[in-house]
């Protein structure tokens, strides 16, 4: 009998698999297994034989129920152990060369314009593509009848309660509302006006920035946007002019070139004797500061826009403005930049 055993444990400790352990399982212990057969066997021995033998083949199934445990245990886990090796994934392989996708140059822009003027002190604030006159003109100095609101084509929405923006000057009116000065804020986004042609699009985008402090005044206006125009454009020594002009929510106001060159078809920025309008700005109007419950006699602030669209489009070369919303994913793939690549690199 310990001779069975003996054999039957050898051939379950040299078992290397678990489909196979199993087989012996059923082969011993199964409905008509062997160690089953001879339980059976038990019913036409005497009283005394039954119990000596009982013991015995009870004592022989224990043993190999044990057996079978412990192999199983150990195969199991060596199965995973398998599973874990080949399913396993090196983390410290670099990633895939491919580009999956690029940036939209005005995602780029975005980034760009953000992260320098980010470092300059200033917090991104946000509003609605959906506003009433209130914020998009009345506060603005902007009043019913002012040739102004007639020379920017506004699309008005349910009965001319409320319109698409047309500037993001809205969220520095509701900023200056709600906020005690200081204040340096960039709002950027998209912007709403009814016009359509080579060089205009019904909607495009704007970047506008607002400081609001004590004692500032237009030296701070010169050296905030002189400083981020060459950086932005990456030239040190960028011609600039500050020429006159009128809003009617700052005073004084100007615009800002920068020079550059029209050699036959190419535009050059930062050579040449040529100037092109890249923004406008000024020092913020006191009654646009008093709408904004903020008082003129301590507080002054200075503010400027810029078309965000008209900015890529000088900075990278892109001369067709319609390009930028057609999502043609082979102007994309050609235009776009890598996500790898954090902004100014
Ligand atoms: C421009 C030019 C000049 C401007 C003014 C304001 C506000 F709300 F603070 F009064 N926001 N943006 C501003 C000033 C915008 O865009 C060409």
């Amino acid at each position: 009998m310990s001779q069975t055993l003996q054999n039957w444990k050898q051939e379950i400790n040299q078992c290397d698999s678990l489909k196979v352990l199993e087989d012996i399982r059923v082969r011993l212990l199964g409905k008509s297994g062997e160690i089953t057969q001879m339980l059976k066997t038990l019913g036409t021995l005497d009283t005394d034989k039954r119990r000596e033998k009982g013991a015995e083949i009870n004592q022989l199934k224990e043993g190999i129920l044990l057996s079978l445990q412990e192999r199983h245990a150990h195969l199991a886990k060596q199965a995973l152990e398998d599973k874990l090796v080949a399913e396993a994934v090196d983390v410290t392989l670099p990633a895939r060369p491919e580009r999956v996708g690029t940036l939209h140059p005005l995602t780029r822009t975005l980034e760009e314009v953000t992260t320098y003027f980010a470092k300059a002190g200033f917090s991104v604030a946000e509003g609605s593509d959906i506003e009433d006159e209130e914020h998009n003109f009345n506060a603005l100095n902007i009043p019913e009848h002012h040739p102004a609101r007639q020379s920017i084509d506004t699309f008005y929405l349910n009965a001319e309660k409320m319109l698409l923006r047309t500037h993001t000057s809205p969220v520095q009116i509701r900023t200056m509302k709600t906020t005690t000065p200081p204040i340096r804020i960039l709002s950027l986004g998209r912007v709403y006006r009814s016009e359509s042609d080579a060089t205009h699009t019904p909607m495009f985008h704007q970047v506008e920035g607002l400081v609001i402090d004590k004692d500032i005044h237009m030296g701070h206006l010169k050296s905030t946007l002189s400083d981020f125009l060459r950086n932005y454009f990456d030239i040190v020594d960028l011609p600039m002019r500050f020429r006159p002009s009128f809003f009617p929510f700052t005073e004084p106001s100007t615009e800002v070139d920068i020079g550059c060159s029209r050699e036959g078809n190419s535009l050059k920025i930062g050579a040449g004797n040529s100037w092109l309008e890249i923004l406008g700005c000024g020092m913020v109007h006191p009654k646009v500061l008093a709408n904004c419950g903020i008082d003129p006699e301590v507080y002054q602030g200075f503010a400027w826009g810029m078309g965000m669209d008209r900015i890529a489009m000088l900075k990278y070369g892109l001369y067709d403005l319609r390009a930028f919303f057609e999502s043609d994913a082979r102007w994309l793939k050609h235009y776009g930049f890598s996500p790898f690549f954090s902004a100014g690199a």
